[in-house]
């Protein structure tokens, strides 16, 4: 089966940060940046290691997952007076949020946002049990919010069948090229795949033509999958949403240092971080 997707070119890698997620706390790491303005000093930080996008959730005053666009708001403005990071809110925002709340931070006009692509079920927290729903006919409603918006979706893919979903979005005319897909493995989710090398080697195959990828490993798979990303011409997320460690039973103490490893890791293999500006090339952001 032949590869399609769009690889970025060999000496470039865009990095995304996710710093703040919806399941993890202060007490699971005390670095976890919650309130807007730890959020815009964490996003300043990973953008002086070369992120060039930072993915936000946001939180209430007392650290509950919002869908408040002022919040969003805030801290959007709070990122843009330090530098000029792609903005990219999350619409999968958290398990106490309806579908409607999830959108509301498109209200806020970030310049991309996620867009998951099926429904999961939590196994771990509070919420074990009850699902993530991303049905068919929600996503569709979030795209065309997002494109109301002027909002490029980022399309969040933990597992084969959701890669179906993507397809049908491009068929229908609902998203714009270039497409952008994160591949996922390793989230804690019942309908999940796990992190094996070889479900990554398969995504790869099922990527559409004029798709980027970015590649999202969970916990400790952050470090293994971001390389294998790379090497196979995609982009890469970290952070601390999606892994609290910096390895195996010590804590991570920021999301800075996490950007900072791959970065260096990037360079190793010839391969300079894009600036903010350059990443919007890629994906057809205007400037900032
Ligand atoms: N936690 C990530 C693996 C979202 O925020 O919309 C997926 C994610 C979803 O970031
Ligand atoms: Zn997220």
């Amino acid at each position: 089966m032949a590869i399609n997707y769009l690889k970025m070119p060999d000496n470039k890698v865009i990095i995304t940060v996710a710093q703040t997620g919806a399941l993890v706390t202060k007490k699971m790491n005390p670095a976890i940046p919650e309130q807007p303005d730890e959020i815009a000093d964490s996003a300043y930080d990973c953008y002086n290691e070369g992120a060039a996008v930072v993915h936000i959730h946001a939180r209430d005053k007392n650290n509950v997952n919002s869908g408040d666009p002022a919040v969003f708001k805030e801290i959007h403005e709070k990122i843009r007076k330090k530098c000029n990071l792609i903005l990219q809110d999350s619409t999968g925002g958290g398990s106490n949020l309806t579908i409607e709340q999830r959108t509301g931070c498109l209200e806020a006009y970030p310049e991309m946002a996620s867009l998951n692509m099926g429904t999961l079920v939590r196994t771990i927290g509070e919420a074990a049990g009850t699902p993530f729903m991303n049905a068919r006919q929600d996503i569709e409603a979030f795209v065309r919010r997002m494109d109301e918006y002027g909002v490029k979706p980022e399309m969040e893919i933990y597992n084969l069948s959701m890669m179906q979903d993507v397809k049908i979005l491009i068929e229908k005319g609902l998203i714009k090229k270039p497409y952008n897909v994160s591949l996922i493995l390793g989230m804690a989710y019942q309908g999940a795949l796990e992190a094996d090398n070889m479900y990554f080697a398969t995504y790869l195959q099922y990527i559409p033509e004029d798709a980027y990828f970015n590649t999202i490993g969970v916990g400790r798979a952050q470090l293994p999958v971001g390389m294998l990303g790379m090497i196979f011409g995609g982009n890469v997320r970290v952070g601390l949403e999606d892994n609290i460690y910096y390895k195996r039973g010590e804590l991570a103490t920021s999301n800075a240092q996490l950007v900072a490893r791959i970065v260096r890791i990037a360079r190793e293999l010839g391969k300079e971080p894009c600036t903010p500006d350059e990443a919007r090339q890629f994906f057809g952001l205007k400037p900032v």
